[in-house]
């Protein structure tokens, strides 16, 4: 499917194993939408997002308005075009608002486009540098999945706003934080019999590596029938699940996706905190929905997990999910799709040591998004 690698994905040096793309974390998530300014409001208000940044009319942007909020190291965009005949426009009639750009923080935006480029990814954006005032950013990206991009980031000690284009967005009305820290991962639905062709792809393109697998052994066809892989980069920094749809007793949660979509993309993306049930109970008080799980989950949590260090009533209060695995545990909940197309949603973790994906939460999980399915009437 790819070209024949002509350097080996990883080479050997002095026993010292040399990443062909060493990538610092997730930069930002842009998301295409069809009204910036509300999307943006929308993350300050329930998510505790706050203002950094604007690019649009004022500043010279004639075609496109854009909204950069931030909150630890979390960075979204809020895009929307302001004409028709555009490919936001065209990606938005498309999809509905969606995930558009991953961006992916790197030391050297032109060697990460040209060692993804030579190992078969198809060029979005050749490498570009952006100067203004307070320094540059070299950006460029490949394609991935559906309409979906990732973008390479390289900042140069940049110390404006966000990028140069953006000026600082200064906002009467800040909302405070919610506790969320960072992008935990972020998961992609492809079309059936896909995932093994994108996971070909995280490794042969990106040098990505194949660290989880669940199947139809783990992910019963009773429930929502999916096969997931999870690939992750050389430090762990960032971390990509791809989920295809499987045949099952009921129509895949996956499938759905794809129709709503109208093809690959974002399915969720998982924001790390450091106290769930803070983070959890203010985004909750702002709105955020969350799916819920039946109280017989607690029943034998403790029997499942063994010793947590949170007091049980207020996870089952608010329906947090907890997991373990031989490193420690996770706690995790999952919002209910965030736009009116059942398509992206978000999910919250804590890590407490364990670095898995939450198997032993698949059943609980799946069944509750089956039960929104239905009443979409889409099962
Ligand atoms: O990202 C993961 O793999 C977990 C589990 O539709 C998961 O969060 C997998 C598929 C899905 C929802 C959650
Ligand atoms: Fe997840």
């Amino acid at each position: 499917m790819f070209p024949d690698i002509q350097t080996p994905q990883k080479t050997k040096r002095q026993n010292k194993t040399v990443d062909f793309l060493p990538l610092q974390g997730t930069d930002y998530v842009e998301f295409y939408v069809g009204n910036a300014r509300q999307a943006a409001h929308f993350y300050k208000t329930a998510f505790g997002f706050q203002s950094l940044a604007y690019a649009g009319p004022e500043t010279g942007v004639k075609d496109k308005a854009s909204y950069v909020v931030r909150q630890n190291k979390l960075t979204f965009v809020f895009t929307t075009s302001l004409h028709n005949n555009s490919e936001i426009a065209a990606h938005i009639q498309k999809h509905g608002d969606g995930v558009k750009h991953l961006a992916l923080r790197v030391e050297d935006a032109a060697d990460a486009w040209h060692q993804t480029t030579i190992r078969g990814g198809e060029s979005y954006l050749e490498p570009f540098t952006l100067h203004d005032e307070f320094g540059e950013v070299v950006m460029s990206g490949i394609h991935t999945y559906g309409d979906t991009v990732h973008l390479f980031i390289e900042r140069k000690n940049y110390h404006g706003a966000f990028m140069p284009g953006y000026q600082p967005w200064k906002s009467a009305y800040n909302p405070p934080e919610t506790g969320l820290l960072y992008v935990d991962h972020c998961v992609g639905n492809v079309g059936w019999n896909q995932m093994n062709h994108w996971v070909q792809f995280y490794e042969e393109v990106m040098g990505f590596r194949n660290i989880l697998t669940f199947d139809d052994k783990d992910i019963s066809t009773e429930y929502s029938a999916l096969m997931s892989k999870v690939m992750s980069n050389g430090n762990g920094y960032v971390k990509f699940p791809i989920n295809e749809p499987a045949e099952g007793k009921k129509k895949s949660q996956v499938e759905e996706y794809l129709e709503f979509y109208n093809g690959e993309g974002v399915q969720h993306v998982a924001l790390a905190t450091h106290d769930i049930v803070k983070t959890v109970t203010a985004l909750q008080s702002r709105g955020v929905e969350f799916l819920k799980v039946p109280s017989s989950y607690y029943d034998d949590l403790a029997e499942r997990v063994g010793h947590i260090d949170e007091d049980l009533q207020p996870l089952k209060d608010l329906g947090i999910l907890v997991d373990r695995d031989d490193e420690g545990y996770l706690l995790q909940i999952f919002s209910k799709p965030v736009e009116d197309r059942p398509t992206l949603f978000f999910e919250i973790i804590q890590r407490k040591g364990a670095k898995s994906f939450g198997k032993g939460n698949f059943k609980a999980l799946f069944e509750a998004i089956e039960r929104e399915q239905a009443l979409r009437g889409n099962l």
